[in-house]
């Protein structure tokens, strides 16, 4: 009795097997590359979930460095709170590093109260030349001031539609730094260099040396680098003693420090957060200070920072 698959040797190979064969490896192929694009496509998934753990691990990360510095600025003992000078602080946590420095509003600036003599040596110091920086000046004071008059090298509403802007001089005082921007003749560039150093929050002409950034020193008219050098050494050790003024003799920084400190202080605290994933994330938060209220402080801006 024959094998049932056994053929005859005279009967011809019919091509079924084969054709079936070539399907099943054809199906076998495609299946292998269905399920390696699938692999690939839970791989990206699986990254990109990753990354996004990792840089909301960066933002928590970076919130808690703003209420670690905001908790340090509370301390009951004055020596132990952290200077609101821009010096940096280190903070360790969760496995992450934070870098958080903080920056009294007084020691800015401020942009509706400043000096015009105080602006021009700022925008000086960030690299324009006097003819410039006289100009950006004047442009300020008439997008601020409520009247339609235009300084020498101002620019009103006219010269704003003038331009082919869609917006005309605000006519009122800046309530944010980022309001520069709309101002005739400021650049994105020039914007980045000066606005660390400006503000809408201290309300006076001067700044406080004891914490005002180099930068706003050596915007002060008349002022040397040597000087600026000599004022920051001086601060190092003299912590807050305050005084400074009484070391520097200089007529010239008469009206632009002021050492009193207001009764409610605002700073702008950076935190920039660096998780064991690589991951980084910046906060910024400018907070205002209250120690005799039951809620002593009070968040006024909450933003997303720049990586330096
Ligand atoms: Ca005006």
């Amino acid at each position: 009795m024959r094998h049932p698959d056994m053929r005859h040797p005279d009967m011809p190979r019919t091509p079924t097997r084969g054709i079936a064969l070539v399907i099943v490896l054809w199906t076998v192929t495609l299946l292998a590359v269905i399920a390696g694009s699938f692999t690939m496509i839970t791989g990206t998934e699986t990254k990109l979930i990753r990354n996004r753990i990792a840089n909301a691990e960066a933002q928590a990360l970076a919130e808690a460095g703003v209420y670690r510095a905001v908790l340090a600025m509370l301390g009951p003992n004055s020596e132990d709170r952290w200077r609101p000078d821009g010096r940096v602080y280190a903070f360790s946590f969760g496995g992450g590093e934070v870098r958080i420095s903080i920056q009294d509003e007084s020691g800015k600036i401020d942009l509706n109260r400043g000096a015009d003599a105080f602006l021009a040596g700022l925008f000086a110091t960030a690299g324009l030349d006097e003819r410039d920086s006289l100009a950006l000046v004047d442009a300020i004071a008439d997008f601020r001031d409520r009247d339609r008059f235009h300084r020498l090298q101002g620019a009103e509403d006219d010269d704003y539609f003038a331009a082919g802007l869609s917006y005309g001089a605000k006519d009122g005082p800046f309530v944010a730094v980022e309001e520069l921007h709309q101002v005739m003749g400021m650049t994105a560039e020039l914007y980045r260099r000066v606005a660390p150093f400006l503000t809408v929050y201290s309300s006076r002409s001067s700044v406080d040396p004891m914490v005002a950034p180099a930068e706003v020193l050596l915007a002060v008219p008349g002022i040397v680098p040597e000087q600026v050098d000599y004022l920051l050494a001086l601060r190092a050790v003299a912590g807050e003693m305050g005084g400074v003024e009484a070391w520097l003799p200089l007529t010239s920084v008469e009206g632009y420090f002021s050492p009193l400190k207001p009764d409610r202080p605002i700073y702008t605290v950076r935190a920039e957060a660096h998780t064991g994933d690589g991951a980084v994330f910046v906060r910024e938060a400018v907070v205002q200070i209250d120690r005799n209220k039951p809620q002593p402080f009070g968040f006024e801006a909450w933003r997303q920072g720049d990586r330096q």
